[in-house]
């Protein structure tokens, strides 16, 4: 049995060596060209004319295209059509793609499209949430949570707080940038090869573009460099540029930006800012929330809608809360439009709780801790604010193994005492649980299908509509066939997504990678395995029930052959030796006007202790210890899991700590390379670093009782960012709430320590 056991990924042996074939790495094509994109000098405009006469005399230079040569709809965006491909005369943030220059050299095209002459009316620009909110300028609706009657428990309850937050976004910064290289074929057929978490998106959008039917485009996507969200939607404008371009020229075209071009022309996770009410007795326990997110969404809606609503479903995190009233705005700024990130929302909602509770169990002068565990959920009749029962809550138990083996008490005592007498250095300690809803919050994307075929060597081909992007989706699927056939994973491949071989595929994203597509690719082996074993019993006169296919061997009931064999006679029989296999999640339903109902299959569970030192007089810190214990079901693949468990704490607290955006008043992105742009290094990482999974089977029958893992370890990263500060906080005497918004910068530390010092908190 592979399933459980700690295999590397699939592909290791290929990154290592650099073997694996990113789309950048693909031989060129015959007469291969590349595409540059030139965009709008202003974050706010109206485009009079642009003057591409140098950028068209240019050395190198094939054809510049503008929206006039989009032969279909000129449009990229996911859901609302309000993402032109190239645009016209509206321009909404600096670097809007406005022309597409199509060269011998990407070095050409992209010194080319330095040469365009905008003439440009430029009109006041909104840089930030807030002003927008003001101005009342959304990209879609507001929506509302709400339970109970929040304002009359807010009235009379003991205590109330109220505050004001902000968030930073976050840049993807997955290591493959977008690209992708699209080859026209006969008869207005088109081959695409895209590092895109969503081919059959690609493949609808540049149907559409093209004004062809999706059956013309093919899409096909090996593996991507990483994805972490920024590759679900916003693929789509440069696979669209390519098919555009190599449609006009007849010949294949290469997009690919560079990474400066990528951070500034792709959206990122979204900024929030967030006010609130909070009511509470005199424990602190909260009776009320009122909270209101005003979500930075960029100039066009992409995927901000279902964001927001992830994130208004996850504010309560791991907590029961009685009463709420919680609303997300989607505020159009003159920014590139944000997009989903590794939690899509979810850690955005689950983050003000988190900041509330810290606040509260401060100002009560209580642990934490055991303020936030008076508000774990706790049994399954408990419902959250959109109504969904919370079933087996393990929260309770995780945190109570983990609070023992990181020795959480003990080490509060030990760094109270270390900071009484430290006057410069200071440490602090946070526990942070996690709650994570899984399934698609769009009901109607829960579906997946698989494709296995046998070949007469017994070897076997698997290919589902999943997308690889590092997670080791394929290892898995792999692992999941392999063992249903009973053959080793040498004789069996995972092979590119293909439009061409599983259609109407969702984005690979939410976390359910594995959830859907192994339960397609498990149905899909289990027909087969059905079908060769009805044979052999036929054959031999034998119970089915009795064969066993195991260690390449089909054997029971006094017969036993070698894998291949039974194939090769089953196939002499006629006997169909391929199968597909379909998944659709069940149990779910949704109001999406009401925001009610039972949007997740399940819940994923976490949490984690950090201790980090600071630097009083400089600000800047370490992360000296992370303990983790994480709830990934009956993992599938423990290192595969514990590595995406480890990658996800040290995301999430980059987002909260080292990243940080800036945009100057021009609304030009200053951080728009590594130099300027903080991702967390090694150093970064906990000296002491220790992950472990929670052992427990999913409740629901989920492929082999797993459980997603590809997100919920980002909101470990929590644990950082209170850590942190809690060691500001011993500045003050523990008792006040250092102000200290996201990213908790080196310089955003230090203002706050110095607040704690002046006694502003
Ligand atoms: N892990 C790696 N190495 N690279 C990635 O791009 N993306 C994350 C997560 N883990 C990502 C990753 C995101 S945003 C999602 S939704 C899931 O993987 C998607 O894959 P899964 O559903 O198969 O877990
Ligand atoms: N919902 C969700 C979505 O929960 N996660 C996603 O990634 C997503 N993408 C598109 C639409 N809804
Ligand atoms: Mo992940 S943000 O759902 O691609």
């Amino acid at each position: 049995m592979s399933v459980g056991t700690a295999l590397p990924h699939e592909s290791a042996a290929l990154h290592v060596s650099g073997e694996a074939l990113f789309v950048d790495d693909r031989r060129a094509l015959e007469g291969e060209l590349h595409l540059a994109v030139g965009g709008s000098p202003v974050a706010h405009g109206r485009l009079r004319a642009v003057d591409l006469s140098a950028v068209r005399a240019a050395p190198g230079v094939r054809a510049v295209l503008t929206a006039e040569d989009i032969p279909g709809r000129n449009d990229c965006g996911p859901i609302v059509e309000d993402d032109p491909i190239l645009a016209a005369e509206a321009l909404r943030f600096v670097g809007q793609p406005v022309f597409a220059v199509v060269a011998d050299s990407q070095r050409l095209a992209r010194q080319a499209a330095r040469l365009a002459k905008f003439d440009i009316v430029e009109l006041p620009a909104i840089l930030d949430a807030r002003s927008a909110h003001e101005r009342g300028e959304f990209v879609l609706p507001p929506q509302v949570i709400r339970r109970g009657d929040t304002e009359s428990v807010l009235r009379n309850a003991a205590r109330r707080y109220s505050g004001r937050l902000w968030v930073g976004g976050q840049e993807h910064f997955y290591l493959e940038g977008q690209i992708t290289v699209a080859a026209p074929g006969e008869d207005g057929q088109m081959e695409v090869w895209c590092s895109t978490q969503h081919p059959s998106e690609m493949q609808r959008l540049i149907a559409a573009a093209l004004g062809r039917d999706a059956g013309q485009i093919r899409v096909e996507t090996r593996r991507m460099g990483g994805g972490f969200g920024g590759k679900e939607s916003q693929s789509a404008q440069f696979a669209c540029l390519a098919a555009i371009a190599a449609d006009a020229l007849g010949c294949p075209v290469k997009c690919r930006l560079d990474r400066d071009d990528d951070m500034r022309l792709t959206g990122k996770r979204h900024a929030v800012e967030y006010d609130y009410e909070v009511g509470c007795d005199s424990d602190g326990r909260i009776q009320a929330l009122q909270l209101r997110m005003l979500f930075d969404a960029g100039h066009s809606a992409d995927l901000s809608g279902p964001v927001a609503t992830r994130a208004l479903c996850h504010v309560d995190n791991a907590y029961f809360l009685p009463a709420v009233d919680l609303k997300a705005h989607s505020c159009r700024t003159h920014k590139v439009s944000n997009t989903a990130f590794r939690g899509f929302g979810g850690p955005q909602g689950a983050f003000a709780i988190e900041y509330i509770l810290d606040d509260i169990a401060r100002d009560r002068g209580v642990d934490a801790l055991d303020l936030r565990k008076a508000h774990f959920y706790s049994d399954g009749a408990q419902t959250t604010p959109y109504g969904q029962p919370v079933e087996a809550p393990l929260i309770g138990r995780i945190v109570e193994e983990l609070e023992q083996s990181s020795d959480y008490r003990a080490r509060r005592a030990a760094i109270d005492a270390f900071n009484r007498d430290s006057p410069v250095l200071r440490r602090g300690l946070a526990l942070t649980p996690v709650k994570f809803g899984i399934s698609f919050n769009v009901v109607h994307f829960n579906q997946a299908g698989a494709l296995v075929q046998i070949y007469l060597d017994g070897s076997v081909r698997v290919n589902h509509g999943g997308t690889e992007m590092g997670q080791g989706l394929h290892t898995k699927i792999g692992q999941l066939v392999a063992d249903e056939l009973g053959i080793g994973l040498e004789r069996l491949r995972v092979t590119a997504t293909d439009t061409g071989k599983i259609p109407n595929t969702s984005a690979t994203a939410a976390s359910t990678g594995s959830d859907l597509n192994g339960m397609a690719a498990l149905r899909a082996a289990h027909t087969l395995r059905r079908r060769l074993a009805d044979f052999v019993a036929a054959r031999e006169g034998i119970d089915a029930a009795l064969l066993e296919f195991a260690d390449g061997r089909v054997c029971g009931g006094g017969f036993d052959a070698p894998f291949e064999q039974v194939v090769r006679q089953a196939y002499g029989h006629r006997v169909q030796l391929w199968s597909d296999g379909f998944y659709a999640t069940p149990d779910l339903h949704w109001d999406r006007e009401r925001l009610q109902g039972h949007p997740f299959y399940y819940f994923a569970w976490g949490a984690a202790v950090s201790e980090v030192a600071i630097d009083t007089l400089t600000g800047e810190y370490r992360i000296l210890r992370a303990d983790l214990l994480h709830d990934a079901g009956r993992s599938l693949n423990p290192a595969i899991d514990i590595g995406q468990i480890e990658g996800g704490f040290v995301q999430g607290a980059g987002w909260l700590t080292r990243e940080e955006l800036h945009w100057n008043e021009r609304g030009e992105l200053l951080t728009h390379a590594p130099s300027t742009y903080k991702i967390p290094a090694v150093s970064d990482t906990p000296a002491d670093f220790r992950v472990r999974l929670f052992d427990a089977d999913n409740h629901r029958p989920t492929v082999m009782r797993s459980k997603a893992v590809g997100e919920p370890p980002l909101l470990l990263g929590f644990s950082v960012f209170f850590a942190l500060r809690d060691a500001i906080a011993s500045v003050g005497g523990g008792r006040v709430s250092p102000p200290l918004d996201a990213p908790a910068t080196p310089e955003a530390v230090l203002r706050a320590v110095e607040a704690c010092r002046g006694g502003t908190g």
